[in-house]
């Protein structure tokens, strides 16, 4: 049974959670606590889509807390940035400071101040809740949180209407599965248990990734295409569609908008023109056609791995138009998932009250390119220089784009960062005060998903670590110091829980079970009914015509296409890793033991014409950077196309960079995204380089 008082608890008891981390899964956990420590966390067996069961990552989620590096007071910096030379301060020294170093720059322009954070809690609360208060209050840059998904969420914005799609449990009565720029067996594997039973029960899967992925793996088709052609294979997809006439004509004239348009660029995209360009055999595009295309219960898992190049946003829009065209979205096992997280009643203005603006209009800051705006001078386009940074929730020097600027940028000795994390990253190694944060097992949250459509409440399990607060904590009391005294600031977190939802979700209910769920539709989409402007799937979009955009989808070639660069002649990815989150979890011995250093896949051709055999030390570089890291000899890539897995902190790398060392600040298509996955290379063997250097 869940209890509140937690030190009063005397004897073992389990407390009711939600997994904080950036995964369309949110599991709903299950923390046993004895003598007030945490010993176990555990999949809760009554929520539906956790099952009982997390990933490996979370299930050592003790061991992440319990880490012996764990930041448990405040740190301010006595060495030069980036040394990692921090001494203790208390509590009140680091806020008054902090607070009157801000107010001296908010007295000149506020808009200077910059938060950045991301999605190192998912938590309504401990994310964007006090944080945001806090930051419209002061009337600071505003943050365009970009890095991840808003590439893909504006293409199924302009051809869905939103963050909407199948319910993901009726994957599992799918006949027919594509798995799309996804490896669910990483990263999303309450999905895989899913696409699993549907296969069990006959269906068949398809996964459509340049990797072969372990997922792909264990499909019964894996489509390897070039990163960033996935809108040429939709296009020829559709081509055979209408050649073959797989169309549900009913749905198409009553459900969508712009068919007429988009036929005639569909005809444009034979198969053999598509393959060309997919560097793919026409016949499989022409088998996965008639497989679409005659399969009534067919469903599309997209995720947002093919959206990290120049045309994410465009081949989302092109998939997204799959269902449509086939009507499969009249079954309830049919259509495609993107994102759930359009599917909320979330009152984000509770929350994150904007009305603290009073009608100030800051500039907005693309948190994609952090290091072009940290280095960027004042204007008049640009507004202010960036005098000020406060990270939470986030790690930039990591996992920002082309990270030899962003740490020129962190490393200004004129700029001010604080960063609030629970350990000691390669970006608190910048900060001028380090703050210690509570991780999910010590603090409230409420949670939404982007996989599945219930709530999650997290009520803290264990009492902070060390002097720990919480990312709201350190909000409501710089905002204190700062003298803000509006009401909001004195909201406590279980107040805000409340607040994220009102009456529409029973907070009872989540306080009883941890979970609540929400009713939906079955098949959201069977009578059209598309939260668009029109209420059709819109081919189409008169609102990106508007905007002087092309409104139909199309292939757009990456910025550094494939084939495009003698110098760089490799294509390279860089998707999660199975055992990190993202930058989290890196730190955690017992799952480094299974990932112990950073690896760039290669494929054996592409190996040996550069004389680079397996585990050897290779330098992979373009004109941004250069990165160190032992290649893994491999059949998982194809030829042209490396994979540097998971992001490492840069100073557990062998020459202190990772991947984002090469990937560049360049934008994508639709959503201002980073194209991380839109950047071509070359490696050679580091040993070889380092003869050829002048004596
Ligand atoms: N274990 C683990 N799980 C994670 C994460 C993690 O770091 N580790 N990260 C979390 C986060 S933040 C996110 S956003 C989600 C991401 O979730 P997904 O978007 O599902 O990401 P991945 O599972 O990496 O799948 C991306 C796949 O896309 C492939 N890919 C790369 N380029 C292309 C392309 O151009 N076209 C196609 N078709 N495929 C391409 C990659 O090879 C990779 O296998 O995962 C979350 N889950
Ligand atoms: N090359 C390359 N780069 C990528 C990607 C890629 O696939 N390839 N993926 C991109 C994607 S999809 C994403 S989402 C971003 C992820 O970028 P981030 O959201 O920055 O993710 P993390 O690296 O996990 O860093 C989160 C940090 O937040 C901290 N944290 C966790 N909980 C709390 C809390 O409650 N309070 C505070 N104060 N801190 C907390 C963690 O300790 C961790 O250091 O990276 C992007 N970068
Ligand atoms: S990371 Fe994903 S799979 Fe793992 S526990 Fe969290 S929500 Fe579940
Ligand atoms: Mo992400």
């Amino acid at each position: 049974m869940d209890t509140i008082p937690i030190a009063a608890a005397p004897a073992p008891h389990q407390v009711r959670g939600a997994c904080p981390h950036d995964c369309p899964d949110t599991c709903s956990l299950i923390t046993t606590v004895e003598d007030g420590r945490a010993v176990r966390v555990q999949g809760n067996p009554e929520h539906p889509p956790t099952a009982g069961v997390l990933c490996t990552k979370v299930s050592r989620y003790t061991e992440r807390t319990y880490h012996p590096d764990r930041l448990l007071t405040p740190l301010r910096r006595t060495g030069p940035k980036g040394s990692g030379q921090f001494e203790s301060v208390g509590w009140d020294e680091a806020l008054h400071d902090i607070a009157a170093r801000l107010s001296a720059i908010a007295a000149r322009n506020a808009e200077a101040i910059l938060p950045y954070s991301y999605a190192g809690t998912m938590g309504l609360v401990q994310g964007e809740g006090m944080a945001a208060r806090f930051f419209h209050r002061l009337g600071a840059s505003l943050l365009d949180r970009t890095i991840c998904a808003s590439a893909g969420a504006e293409g199924l914005m302009y051809t869905l209407g939103g963050k909407v799609g199948m319910r993901v449990e009726h994957f599992a009565e799918s006949d027919l599965i594509l798995i799309w720029g996804s490896n669910p067996i990483t990263s999303s594997v309450h999905f895989w248990r899913l696409a699993q039973q549907a296969r069990r029960r006959g269906a068949r899967l398809v996964c459509i990734d340049p990797r072969r992925s372990e997922t792909a793996d264990k499909c019964d088709e894996h489509i390897a295409l070039l990163p960033g052609t996935d809108a040429a294979l939709a296009l020829a997809l559709m081509h055979e569609l209408v050649t073959n006439d797989w169309l549900d004509h009913d749905y198409i004239e009553r459900h969508t908008l712009g068919w007429a348009q988009l036929r005639e660029r569909a005809l444009q995209w034979t198969p053999d023109r598509a393959a060309a360009v997919c560097g793919i055999e026409a016949a499989q595009i022409r088998a996965l056609a008639r497989a679409w295309g005659t399969t009534p219960r067919a469903a599309i898992r997209l995720n947002y791995g093919m959206q990290r190049v120049r045309g994410g946003g465009n081949a989302v829009r092109a998939i997204a138009c799959l269902p449509a065209l086939t009507g499969a979205w009249r079954h309830r096992a049919g259509g495609l998932l993107l994102s759930s997280s359009g599917q909320y009643p979330t009152d984000r203005a509770a929350l994150q009250r904007p009305d603290l603006l009073a009608g100030r209009r800051p500039r907005t800051i693309n948190m994609s390119t952090i290091g072009d705006a940290l280095l960027a001078p004042a204007s008049p386009d640009f507004g202010p220089r960036i005098e000020a940074v406060v990270v939470y929730n986030s790690n930039p020097l990591a996992v920002a784009p082309e990270s030899g600027k962003v740490v020129e940028g962190f490393a200004r000795d004129d700029l001010f960062t604080v960063v609030i994390e629970h350990f000691q990253t390669d970006t608190a190694d910048f900060a001028d005060y380090v703050l210690p944060a509570t991780t999910q097992l010590e603090h409230w949250d409420i949670h939404t998903t982007y996989g599945h459509t219930d709530v999650l409440l997290n009520r803290p399990a264990i009492a902070p670590m060390g002097q720990a607060r919480s990312n709201s904590a350190v909000f409501r009391a710089l905002a204190a110091r700062m003298g803000f005294t509006d009401a909001c600031f004195a909201d406590d977190d279980l107040a805000m829980c409340r607040q994220a939802f009102g009456d529409r979700v029973s907070f009872d209910r989540l306080m009883a079970d941890g979970f609540a769920a929400q009713t939906l539709p079955e098949a959201p989409f069977a009578h059209g009914n598309f939260p668009t402007p029109s209420g059709r799937c819109e081919f189409f979009s008169e609102r990106l015509a508007r905007q002087g955009l092309d409104g139909l989808p199309d292939h757009l070639p990456n910025h550094e296409p494939w084939g495009s660069s003698a110098e760089h002649p490799l294509a390279m990815i860089s998707p999660p890793a199975r055992n990190f989150m993202n930058s989290t979890f890196v730190n955690v011995a017992s799952l480094r033991a299974a990932d112990d250093r950073p690896r760039l896949e290669i494929h054996p051709d592409d190996a040996a014409a550069r004389g680079i055999g397996d585990g050897a030390l290779v330098r992979v570089f373009n004109s941004r950077g250069e990165h160190r890291c032992h290649a893994e000899v491999t059949t998982r890539a194809r030829r042209g196309v490396v994979h540097g897995l998971g992001i490492w902190w840069r100073k557990l790398g062998a020459d202190g960079t990772n991947v984002n060392q090469l990937t560049s600040q360049r934008l994508t298509d639709l959503g201002r995204a980073p194209v991380f996955y839109d950047c071509l290379v070359d490696v050679q063997p580091a040993a070889a380089t380092a003869q050829a250097l002048p004596a």
